[in-house]
């Protein structure tokens, strides 16, 4: 009795196992939301893209729900591009504070592997920085989820030359002889460090930067350098950042731009006629003499037209 018993045990068993290896129909349909590419070798405080994915085996699709956790020690999040995903009615779209949330959807069901978004982060810190699906993420076919299947990233921070740092920024410009004093200009690295205000005298000279370590890395990738001089039209200039002692070239610095909106034009030309001796409001005073004058008139009429970068 106690071996039939234990036979009886071991059917039932196997047709349990049995009836879950044939599983019902719906359960043929599968999806998988992945992260593309899964892993990725990214440097120190530059940007890359990810790609979030819906894969459905043997089903269809309607709507896909992607919700990623990151870790804010490592990465930044920096956008969501939906340019060219399948899905083209935004329900959600959002990102910070380690959780990005994209919920999309299309009328028209779609099969196969799809992208839902492209999403852009930026790499803060070096470590291995795990990006995954979190609760609430669901890829829809007609309001009912189908089961789903998760497949994170790991995204390494690295710094090539770690340690080092750009420490000194020599830029050279020029700027017109007949300035009588200094003019103040705000230096800044568009994206990396802070904002550096520097005393700019007249005629073909530099200045140099002194970074301290840590705020701005050694790479091999081109950056910009913004010059905003008062007066003057705004220069910008590309650079690579690939040794610790940089010399920056910036050419010449055209003054004129009184209202400070980066174009030397008939607004900064009816300023001047109206600042103009014996008024002589030094607003127009461009090259710093204390006087409006026919100097300021002629510096302005050479940079007349002039757009800053
Ligand atoms: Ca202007
Ligand atoms: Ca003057």
């Amino acid at each position: 009795m106690k071996k039939l018993l234990s036979r009886l045990l071991i059917l039932a068993l196997s047709l349990e196992i049995f009836s879950l290896l044939n599983l019902p129909s719906v359960y043929a349909v599968s999806a998988n939301l992945y992260l593309s590419p899964a892993n990725l070798s990214v440097n120190l405080n530059s940007e890359f893209t990810i790609a979030v994915r819906a894969d459905v085996n043997g089903g269809q699709t309607n709507a896909v729900q992607a919700n990623l956790s990151y870790p804010t020690a490592l990465l930044q999040f920096v956008s969501i591009d939906t340019i060219t995903s399948a899905f083209d009615i935004q329900a959600e779209n959002t990102g910070g504070s380690g959780s990005v949330k994209i919920a999309r959807g299309i009328l028209t069901p779609k099969t196969g592997d799809q992208l839902v978004a492209n999403v852009t982060f930026k790499g803060i810190s070096t470590g291995a920085a795990n990006v995954s699906f979190a609760s609430g993420s669901n890829v829809v076919d007609g309001g009912s989820a189908i089961p789903l299947t998760t497949t994170p990233g790991t995204y390494t921070v690295t710094s090539t030359q770690e340690g080092n740092w750009v420490n000194k920024i020599v830029i050279n410009l020029s700027l017109p002889d007949v300035l009588q004093g200094n003019l103040i200009s705000k230096v800044s690295i568009i994206g990396e460090s802070p904002e550096y205000s520097v005393d700019l005298k007249p005629g073909t000279t530099s200045v140099t930067l002194t970074i301290p370590d840590g705020v701005f890395a050694v790479s091999s990738l081109t950056k910009k350098l913004k010059l905003a001089t008062e007066k003057s039209l705004t220069r910008v200039v590309d650079f690579i950042p690939n040794a610790k002692e940089l010399t920056i070239n910036v050419g010449s610095i055209k003054l004129g731009d009184i209202n400070s909106d980066n174009a030397i034009n008939s607004i900064d030309y009816s300023i001047l006629i109206s600042s103009y001796m014996p008024k002589n409001d030094t607003k127009a005073d461009l090259n710093l003499d204390t006087v409006v004058n026919s100097i300021d008139y002629s510096m302005m009429l050479a940079n007349f037209s002039g757009v800053g970068d």
